[in-house]
């Protein structure tokens, strides 16, 4: 893989401008100011609040009545019904939080008299280098997370001796000790006091001197800074946790950074996606600030190589928050400014944890992954079984549309809340899986329970529409609201219904794949098929008058018809139930998509990286391309960061997913290479791409035709291999044999390297 470098050459001047560092658990932002190094810190348990008692006796009585509301023709009645209950009905759940900031103060170096100032954050290892010169004096700052140690560290160096002060804040400290070579901070959060300390070891060959308001360094030519975070979350003893933690700072700083090099740079290496430049325009060694504002002020600059960037900047971002022992990447993936972070940087279930590991699996990043699955089975599925059975009386497991780490599952905020389908949904990720890897013990050990216990929960809470069909709901489509009509004839907006598109396509692909997993397994044969005839007898998916795919199983209309969720294009991505082999529901989805953005939609970050997804699943390589762009000049920081705004990682998880969807897509039973290449991205190569069937694709192509292409997996399985050539068109082997495109279409009865024929 090529070095990736995302270059910027300024300090940050807010957090979210800062350059982010972290190791799975633990995270830092790194401002890089001269003269006031800020190093906000953060530890992904550091969250306010706790388990809570969220029974509600009389619940299922509830579900019941809007249930009976709407099959009466009164559906006007259901969102005033719920709001009569009143605003106990939703819980909220409390903010991730910040773990400090840890300050560096260097006098004497005022911006004004600073020059060759370089902010460099190293995606293949994981390492961040600030430097910049004053009076010819090189000062640098180094920084890595390490998550073979456990440790995060920054170390200062100059030409000259320099001298520095290093100060810890944050809210809500009840000890903060400063002596020769150690801050210990012992804080708490605001709510729930859950507590944690943060250690920094300090070493240096300098003079230290503890003062009131900090430690000082004084004649040093280098400081190195250890730090550790502990909770008690993860904790029982802070005491003894932080002791052995710190002492793996005993190994020293090429040590620590040999093996970090080593874990990161293995990870990030397995897969790369390299659009080549036109001649002459290489900006890799540009800043990213620059390149992003050069396409703002030129809507015919194109620079194919930040593509490459921005989708290796989302798998250096997941594979830093979230890791095997680790627990998933929140909204902000595991970095957080202060006490209270946009909307709590939660789990949010509705698409923005789920777009977090859209590109996981094509991107090889299976110890990510691994957190996801760990938090599902460890905090979702028992807080999820415990609102199925104490608030729906039904078996199974529900989560609403938003979560924690305290395992919260029931509905919150507010009417748009009353969505069950969290948990369910995210069990495709864990099907997905099995499709990618095949692997039959992982289906059976990780996967299977959670997802029978979704399956079992709609099994028991679908209920018949009295024409021989099974409804859902009360649910709505994530955050849209529709106009319904009351006895009076007077219009009003509402969120809740029976059945909307989403809920069909999320329960039906659940209660199918919950059949197949059963036939694969053998473990309760009968809920499988049980659970494939349910599935059959949910409402189809129909086409509107507006020759849409309608969002709700009436076809209303909209107050906002540019809302940002698009949740019925559920099926065409992330799911495959709308595909070429549907022909009018592939069309009506795509009219769907023009009325959304005809009204203003894709305005959030995520909301514009679904779109990519969903234009490259409709193989539509230039509204993938234009979408891309507006991505990139609408809705990124200049450190490369999402903006929803503000900032909220799952954009850049959304849009790296998209960009391997334009190269590579294996959704439809067959591999297939370039199916919505803009002609932008003529020319490049990818390699390691990872494929559902357990293969691992490489190409390179220009002029958007395959030149090469290998495909190997661990059982040379053959495969059926889509690509864009001209029937007739010959591709040979290394041992000599050729294969002729038909159909656009090559054969392969095993691994291969291909090479077209001149
Ligand atoms: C979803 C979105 C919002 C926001 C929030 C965190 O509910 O509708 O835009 O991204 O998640």
């Amino acid at each position: 893989m090529k070095n990736y470098i995302l270059h910027l050459n300024k300090p940050a001047g807010r957090w979210d401008d800062g350059t982010p560092l972290g190791n799975g658990s633990q995270g830092m932002m790194l401002w890089g100011a001269p003269a006031a190094e800020q190093i906000t810190l953060n530890e992904e348990t550091i969250w306010s609040g706790g388990p809570m008692n969220t029974r509600q006796d009389d619940y299922r009585a509830m579900i019941d009545h809007t249930r009976k509301l709407y099959l009466e023709g009164r559906e006007w009645e259901i969102d005033p019904y719920i709001d009569s209950l009143g605003s106990d009905l939703f819980y909220r759940i409390k903010s991730y939080e910040y773990a400090g900031n840890l300050w560096a103060y260097m006098d004497g170096l005022d911006a004004a008299q600073i020059t060759d100032y370089h902010r460099d954050l190293d995606l293949t290892d994981g390492k961040a280098v600030i430097s910049f010169r004053k009076d010819g004096v090189l000062y640098t700052r180094e920084a890595f997370s390490s998550h073979v140690s456990g440790l995060q560290c920054v170390r200062f160096t100059a030409d000259e001796p320099f001298a520095l002060r290093l100060e810890f804040t944050r809210e809500c400290t009840d000890v903060l000790d400063y002596k020769e070579g150690w801050i210990v901070a012992h804080c708490h959060t605001a709510f729930g006091d859950n507590k944690f300390r943060v250690c920094v070891k300090v070493e240096t060959n300098g003079s230290q001197t503890v003062s009131e308001n900090g430690l000082c360094i004084a004649d040093a030519a280098e400081v190195i800074l250890y730090i550790g975070i502990f909770t008690g979350f993860r904790h029982d003893c802070l005491e003894s946790a932080s002791a052995a933690g710190m002492m793996k700072a005993a190994k020293g700083w090429d040590a620590l950074l040999a093996e970090h090099t080593d874990d990161f740079s293995a990870i990030m290496g397995r897969s790369d996606i390299d659009f080549t430049p036109s001649a002459g325009t290489d900006l890799s060694s540009c800043s990213a600030a620059d390149r992003l504002q050069a396409l703002k002020d030129d809507e015919n600059a194109e620079d194919p190589q930040l593509i490459s960037l921005y989708y290796q900047f989302g798998k250096y971002l997941l594979v830093a928050s979230s890791r095997e022992d680790t627990l998933p990447a929140n909204l902000q993936g595991v970095w957080s400014e202060g006490m209270n972070s946009p909307w709590n940087a939660d789990y949010h279930t509705n698409i923005n944890l789920q777009m977090n590991y859209w590109h996981a699996e094509e991107a090889g990043l299976g110890e990510s992954v691994q957190a996801l699955f760990t938090y599902m089975n460890d905090y979702l599925l028992p807080g999820g079984k415990r609102v199925a059975a104490e608030n729906y009386h039904a078996r199974g497991m529900v989560v609403h549309h938003v979560s924690d780490i305290y395992g919260f599952a029931a509905a919150a905020d507010g009417p748009w809340g009353m969505w069950p389908m969290g948990g369910a949904w995210l069990a495709f990720h864990m099907w997905e899986h099995y499709l990618y890897t095949g692997d039959k013990e992982y289906l059976k050990n990780t996967a299977y329970d959670y997802i029978r216990e979704n399956a079992l929960f709609f099994m028991d809470m679908l209920f018949e529409d009295g024409k021989g069909g099974l409804l859902s709901g009360p649910s709505t489509s994530p955050e849209n609201r529709f106009f319904v009509t009351d006895d009076a004839g007077e219009t009003k907006s509402a969120y809740i219904t029976m059945s909307p598109s989403m809920d069909t396509e999320i329960i039906g692909g659940l209660l199918r794949f919950y059949k197949e997993t059963e036939e694969i397994l053998g473990l309760h044969p009968e809920d499988g098929i049980l659970a494939g005839e349910m599935a059959d007898r949910l409402p189809p998916l129909t086409v509107g008058k507006h020759g849409q795919l309608m969002e709700w199983a009436r076809d209303y209309d909209e107050p906002e018809p540019g809302h940002r969720h698009v949740s019925h294009a559920f099926g065409l991505y992330p799911a495959a139930q709308i595909t070429r082999a549907t022909p009018e529901l592939f069309k009506a989805i795509r009219v769907t998509m023009d009325r959304r953005l005809a009204s203003g939609g894709g305005h959030t970050g995520w909301s514009r990286a679904w779109l990519i997804n969903m234009f490259a699943r409709l193989r539509d390589g230039e509204h993938t391309y234009k979408n891309i762009r507006a991505l990139f000049t609408q809705s990124t920081l200049p450190n490369l960061f999402d903006a929803h705004p503000p900032f909220q990682i799952d954009g850049n998880f959304g849009g790296a997913a998209g960009i391997g969807e334009m190269v590579l897509q294996s959704h439809e039973k067959f591999l297939s290479l370039l199916p919505a290449l803009p002609d932008k991205l003529a020319n490049g190569s990818f390699s390691g791409l990872q494929a559902r069937g357990g293969y691992t694709v490489d190409a390179s192509w220009t002029g958007g035709m395959v030149d090469t292409f290998r495909i190997y997996s661990a059982d040379n399985s053959a495969a059926d291999v889509e690509l864009p050539a001209a029937d007739g068109t010959v591709y040979i082997s290394e041992a000599g044999t050729a294969y002729t495109v038909k159909n656009g279409m090559l054969h392969l009865p095993g691994n291969a390297l291909l090479t077209k024929q001149k």
